[in-house]
């Protein structure tokens, strides 16, 4: 059966006005490494909507999801501060500053892991499928998907095509960081594919578990989001990550592999039982008459501990018009001898990798947020793609604006002290309600209702 046309669109979080280095995430080395340097909460929009727009000009479908409402009065309340706004700030300041860090945090902007979602082609029903994730792991990102849950419905509003599910209940057991830990597999994005569902560790099961560092995605996690989608148990596989990895701060299987169509590109340590894991991509692939290849990259050339500090692995691997592949990495790994060896080999080994784009993220970065963080990926046909809110496709325009708004209303410099200043929640509301007009969201968050 000839599918219809469907494109992949790529839907990236805008950086919010509180972005800081907050230390908040044990077990990803950057944000560890960086907690209480001074962020850039305006070079960070920048940055991102400077990624979105080049990818929009190369002709990709390039889409902007808002920034939360933060910092969170709303989890300060529910954690016993009380009084007026600014009340709750300078009492969450003065007795429990790392909860209004965690209510403070603009880590929304890693869409990667705001939802799953699975394309019409591989579902039951024939909708496109989002499971927000509960990110229960880390307090400052299990707050982010009732919010999240919103400002989807505010884009894929269109029952009839779009089917968005409540997070998993957020509980160790059932720990989902979303896209972050899937991929899909097909020839043409309207094809119907295989999805692969990477975990840390299994609740229940047997298997080997990391010692220094959390795995922050359960198995159990993953089949519940299969099953919610309506996938069949013959075009899914599920892969552990190595135990080992995570310990060494691949906190998120994008940290070490990405997939795009028919192309896996990973590295050599990044699954327990590596091989066994591409035969079942192959084997379910091939019934859908899909070629598979896997590029791997050896240790030997890069190694783990490369991959983590240049974010080789978190790039975005996507397909121009012309069908030839390209990869957006991030300037760190330029800037890493072993990788940039790597990269400029590309060219004349025989991959599926024709080229290679460079983006100073580096505000992101520091908080272990490459390419592919920042982007959720949301395969659509047609009818699909005309059904979402079409405010939020990156054009020239709305690239304009944004650019203006990030200057009206942005900080060039957000120190961890700054978080106790109350007029920080003021700016970020002014910035957060003109963006909703912009976007043509609606009131979508708690301060507009
Ligand atoms: O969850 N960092 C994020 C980075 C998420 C990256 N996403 C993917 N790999 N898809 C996290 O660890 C750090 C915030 C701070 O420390 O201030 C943070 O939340």
């Amino acid at each position: 059966m000839q599918a219809s046309k469907a494109y992949e669109a790529n839907f990236d979080g805008l950086v919010g006005p509180t972005h800081n280095y907050a230390g908040l995430s044990f077990g990803n080395v950057a944000s560890r490494s960086n907690e209480k340097s001074v962020a850039n909460p305006k070079a960070a929009a920048k940055q991102g909507l400077r990624k979105m727009k080049r990818l929009a000009d190369l002709g990709f479908q390039q889409g902007v999801l808002p920034p939360l409402e933060r910092p969170s009065i709303r989890l300060l309340r529910d954690v016993g501060f009380s009084g007026d706004d600014a009340s709750v700030i300078a009492r969450a300041a003065r007795e429990a500053p790392e909860l209004l860090a965690a209510a403070s945090s603009a880590s929304a902007m890693w869409t990667a892991n705001a939802a799953t979602v699975s394309p019409s082609a591989d579902t039951e029903d024939g909708r496109v499928h989002f499971t927000p994730a509960n990110l229960a792991a880390k307090l400052h990102r299990a707050i982010e998907h009732g919010e999240t849950r919103r400002s989807l419905g505010a884009i894929f509003a269109d029952e009839a095509r779009f089917r968005i599910h409540h997070a998993l209940p957020g509980t160790p057991a059932l720990g989902d960081e979303g896209a972050a830990n899937h991929t899909r597999f097909a020839r043409e994005y309207g094809d119907k594919g295989v999805e692969f569902f990477v975990y840390g560790k299994s609740e229940y099961g047997q298997g080997p578990q990391p010692q220094r560092y959390p795995a922050r995605q359960t198995l159990e996690a993953s089949r519940a989001v299969a099953r919610l989608h309506g996938l069949s148990s013959d075009a899914t596989v599920f892969a552990q990550q190595s135990p080992d990895v995570i310990d060494a701060g691949v906190f998120h299987n994008d940290v070490i592999a990405v997939g795009n169509r028919t192309t896996l590109f990973c590295h050599e340590r990044a699954f327990v039982d590596q091989h066994k894991v591409y035969d079942e991509l192959r084997t379910k692939l091939d019934a859908l008459g899909t070629p598979f290849t896997a590029l791997e990259v050896p240790e030997s050339e890069v190694s783990v501990e490369d991959a983590v500090s240049s974010y080789l692995f978190n790039s975005q691997l996507l397909s121009s018009t012309d069908g030839r592949q390209l990869l957006i990495v991030p300037q760190e790994c330029r800037e890493n001898a072993r990788v940039a060896a790597y990269l400029d080999s590309l060219a004349s080994r025989k991959t599926p990798i024709d080229e290679v784009l460079v983006f100073d993220l580096r505000e992101s970065m520091k908080n272990g947020g490459g390419p592919a963080c920042l982007r959720l990926r949301v395969v659509l046909d047609e009818a699909e793609r005309a059904a979402v809110n079409a405010r939020v496709w990156m054009n020239d325009a709305l690239f304009t604006q944004l650019d203006a708004w990030i200057d009206r209303h942005y900080r060039d410099r957000l120190a961890p002290a700054d978080l106790a200043d109350p007029k920080l929640l003021a700016e970020s509301r002014a910035a957060l309600d003109e963006l909703t007009t912009i976007l043509g969201l609606g009131a979508v968050y708690d301060f507009q209702r």
